[in-house]
């Protein structure tokens, strides 16, 4: 039998509702589909736009665990950029910072300052610590800590001076002064001083600070702002704390000295201070020691 003109079967002409659904479902399968091989993606907002460029505080992931002990969580904090500053948090395990000072101990002489005129070194009053020099390359832990400022800093292990150990007792201070030489005597072997890395092997309870009286933050916005000694409350500082690394630029990206990275050891007001310096020139430095 003939069908009618008018069967049961469902009117297959679509609605206009029906096509509009089904070029939305279409579009959604497209956009997945970029979103899966990561053509497109959305933009995320927190909604706080000061939150996208701050940088004031870079958490390292993935770090290689190399030396001696274990480190407890490290992170970099950017402290200023006019003097460039940045402390890098755990930086040295407490097993590091002993064996660094158990190694100086019997060396430890009255700490001289280099003569600007002559290049040569002399006693001085501005610094008033004791200290030592432990070679480059003298044994495998000291060899990982070089390596690890080297990274930290980028500068090749081979621009370094060694090791700088300091010890202050109640009392004793490094007036503020110049990492870098004004004298052509010392220039010449390494050139100039580009960078320096302080490193603090013991916590202090009470003074110590490092202290950049030509600073141009606003250093009385530091959270620790309370715990600083008097001397300390004088421009942007750094309470020592065992295991963290100061590194601190004496020259600007363009080679040019920078005045404000004036700095200085406030007196140690109670218990005792122990430090490592790592002085980082622009070009190989051969004289080890
Ligand atoms: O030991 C310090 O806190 C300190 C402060 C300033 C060391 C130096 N400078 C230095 O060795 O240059
Ligand atoms: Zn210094």
């Amino acid at each position: 039998m003939v069908k009618g003109r008018y069967s049961r079967m469902p009117n297959r002409r679509s609605s206009p509702l029906t096509l509009l659904l089904a070029i939305l479902l279409m579009l959604s399968v497209v956009i997945l589909m970029l979103l899966a091989l990561g053509i497109f993606s959305i933009p995320v907002n927190s909604g706080d736009s000061s939150k996208a460029n701050d940088l004031s505080s870079v958490r390292l992931q993935n770090v290689v665990k190399t030396g001696l002990g274990e480190r407890g969580d490290q992170w970099t904090e950017i402290l200023s950029w006019e003097p460039r500053a940045f402390v890098y948090h755990n930086f040295l395990s407490k097993e590091e910072c002993d064996y660094l000072i158990e190694l100086a101990k019997p060396f430890m002489e009255k700490s001289t300052v280099v003569d600007s005129a002559t290049g040569k070194s002399k006693d001085s009053r501005v610094r008033t610590s004791s200290g030592t020099f432990l070679r480059r390359g003298r044994d495998k832990i000291i060899r990982d800590i070089e390596k690890r400022i080297a990274d930290f800093t980028f500068i090749p292990v081979e621009h370094g001076e060694g090791l700088q150990i300091l010890h202050y007792e109640v009392g004793q201070k490094y007036e503020p002064h110049y990492d870098y030489f004004l004298d052509e005597f010392n220039t010449k072997n390494g050139g100039q001083r580009i960078a320096t890395v302080l490193m603090y092997l013991s916590d202090v309870e009470e003074g110590g600070e490092t202290l950049f009286p030509g600073s141009k933050a606003n250093f009385s916005s530091v959270p620790w702002w309370n715990e600083l000694s008097e001397c300390g409350k004088k421009g942007l500082s750094v309470k020592p704390r065992m295991g963290d690394a100061l590194l601190f630029w004496s020259m600007r990206p363009d080679a040019t000295l920078d005045p404000s990275s004036l700095h200085g050891g406030c007196p140690v007001i109670s218990g005792n201070k122990w430090s490592s310096t790592k002085w980082l020139h622009i070009n190989e430095y051969k004289v080890l020691g």
